[in-house]
């Protein structure tokens, strides 16, 4: 079966057979309703290609045990013959969750969908409502240009307004709202939520309220809506994918309630040049709010990095990012804290756990114990005392690295150090994710994290990209933190508590299972210490169709 395969996750949510989600897509849309969390994808139902888009659907408890159901969205309208895209759930006036969503037809379209019996906690069958489409395209925005409807939320006026993707001229994505008062009939409101010139099409637009990481609560997440009633301080997260680079972009600001927009506290860190969720594989992520324990969690499609020839042999493409609970980091008010969800915790096993343990220059030393292509690993290390490098030899100006320039293998005077995971004994196979501290001719020094693919599988029709992006270390922090969950064909590394995170895929042949060791590593000229590392083995989850 599938699950023997070396390169199917054991922990991450990934649909039983065929593609999950598109060369252009996924929105997952999930939503919490009667005791489960549901979870909305885009799904090819007879190939492990993209094509023939419906939703598939499954139900947890705990969102990391899955219970796979039958799609809830197919192709049985006029209107959606060539697909069901991307949408979201919301929940109600009623406590009833609807779903608005795209159709396409060669023309994109606005869609909804209630369930056919409220009464169902699995919410099995639904319903495309009479009045569909409720939204067509605009004047100024081209025929194929207009998708993926937000969550709608509730205005202070009591009319409810959703938001959806569209690029006008100049490139310009824009965010435009529609507005109801009885959840039928949808107007075009004249303001944008959000536009930036240069761009391009903005796909699977979010807008969430947000917290601050060190509990300082100032929104009221009465519904899963963005309703407010505490505005003054409340911080909201606008959030878009660049169909053009294929990235997730988020951005921090304000609601202006009376102008209808959102408001970026620092127009240079607005989408496409501040911050990702993710500096590797990482699209189309959607956030739910979980009313059960307060939190916002986003989901995200990583796509495979193999060839659409070995998609085709495994029979399946496309793995679901771990969730990653989100807030506003308060120490700098500009990021936000990603971290996976805590009931990930519940699936680790075996415990290793070293602490001071010395890494020479070319150190490479095996965490004993640490075993198995299902990993989670917590690791600090101390911040190296750069202040005593004194004057620096031109030839250690490290202007030119940015991760992908010899990668680990590279040698600098602090880094690169880090682990090497999928790696086998004779380390024919590696990941390596790591730090390294560069020093640029103007007298700075970055940190940089970096995931390197290169050494990573002995196959050769395999992406091996070397990820990577500046960390921010503030002058309070003396460590350098980092989170990793291995699972088997996915590699994700959480970085200085969760400030910065990038996702990979890997394909081991040899370093798998049993064979796969956990190492750290320093390929610096100068000794580095690791303040404490906890290794755990995580356990298989079986997912079964209901
Ligand atoms: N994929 C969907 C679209 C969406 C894109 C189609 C995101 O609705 O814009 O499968 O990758």
């Amino acid at each position: 079966t599938a699950f023997e395969q070396p390169h199917r996750t054991s922990f991450h949510y990934q649909p039983a057979k065929n593609w999950m989600n598109g060369k252009l897509a996924i929105p997952i849309t999930p939503l919490y309703y009667k005791g489960y969390y549901h979870l909305f994808y885009q799904y090819n139902p007879i190939a492990a290609v993209w094509g023939n888009i419906v939703w598939g659907h499954a139900v947890s408890t705990d969102m990391v045990h899955w219970l796979y159901l039958e799609d809830a969205l197919e192709r049985d309208q006029w209107y959606d013959r060539l697909g069901v895209w991307s949408g979201s759930a919301t929940i109600g006036p009623d406590g009833v969750p609807f779903i608005l969503y795209t159709e396409n037809t060669g023309e994109q379209l606005q869609n909804m969908a209630v369930p056919a019996d409220p009464a169902d906690p699995l919410l099995r069958k639904w319903i495309k409502v009479p009045q569909n489409p409720i939204a067509t395209h605009p004047g100024n925005v081209g025929r194929e240009d207009f998708r993926d409807p937000s969550t709608a939320w509730k205005q202070s006026d009591g009319s409810w307004v959703f938001t959806v993707g569209a690029v006008v001229e100049d490139r310009t994505g824009v965010a435009l709202q529609y507005r109801s008062t009885d959840l039928k009939h949808w107007e075009l409101e004249e303001e944008l939520l959000h536009k930036l010139q240069g761009t391009g099409m903005w796909e699977c637009v979010d807008f969430f309220p947000v917290d601050y990481d060190n509990n300082t609560v100032v929104s009221d997440h009465a519904t899963t809506s963005v309703e407010k009633t505490k505005s003054i301080e409340q911080k909201y997260v606008f959030k878009t994918s660049l169909i053009e680079n294929g990235h997730d972009y988020y951005v921090i600001g304000t609601y202006d309630k009376d102008a209808r927009k959102f408001v970026p506290d620092h127009p240079e860190l607005d989408i496409g040049r501040g911050y990702r969720y993710d500096y590797g594989k990482f699209y189309a992520s959607k956030t739910q709010y979980d009313p059960v324990k307060n939190r916002h969690v986003v989901w995200a499609w990583v796509t495979e990095s193999d060839s659409q020839a070995m998609d085709i042999a495994k029979g399946w493409s496309s793995v679901l990012g771990i969730p990653r609970t989100l807030a506003l980091d308060s120490k700098t008010g500009v990021n936000l804290i990603q971290w996976p969800i805590e009931e990930v915790n519940a699936l680790r096993m075996g415990q290793v756990s070293k602490t001071d343990v010395k890494l020479d220059a070319g150190a490479v030393v095996q965490v004993e114990g640490a075993v198995g292509g299902q990993l989670d690993v917590e690791v600090v290390f101390e911040y190296p005392n750069i202040s005593a490098m004194g004057v620096i030899d031109e030839a250690n100006f490290d202007d030119q690295f940015d991760c992908s320039l010899g990668g680990a293998a590279h040698q600098g005077v602090f880094g690169p150090f880090g682990l090497l995971v999928l790696t086998d004994k004779d380390f024919q196979e590696q990941t390596a994710v790591f730090f390294y501290i560069a020093h640029k001719s103007d007298g700075q020094w970055t940190t940089k994290f970096c995931s390197d693919h290169s050494r990573s599988s002995l196959l050769h029709d395999v992406d091996k990209t070397v990820y990577g992006s500046d960390v921010t270390v503030l002058p309070t922090e003396d460590f350098l933190s980092l989170r990793v969950i291995v699972d088997r064909s996915i590699v994700e590394s959480f970085v200085q508590g969760g400030r910065m995170a990038i996702t990979s895929r890997v394909y081991p042949t040899v370093a798998v299972d049993d064979l796969a060791s956990l190492y750290l590593f320093n390929n610096g000229t100068t000794p580095i210490t690791v303040r404490s590392l906890d290794a755990y083995q995580m356990t298989h989850v079986v997912m079964h169709p209901i």
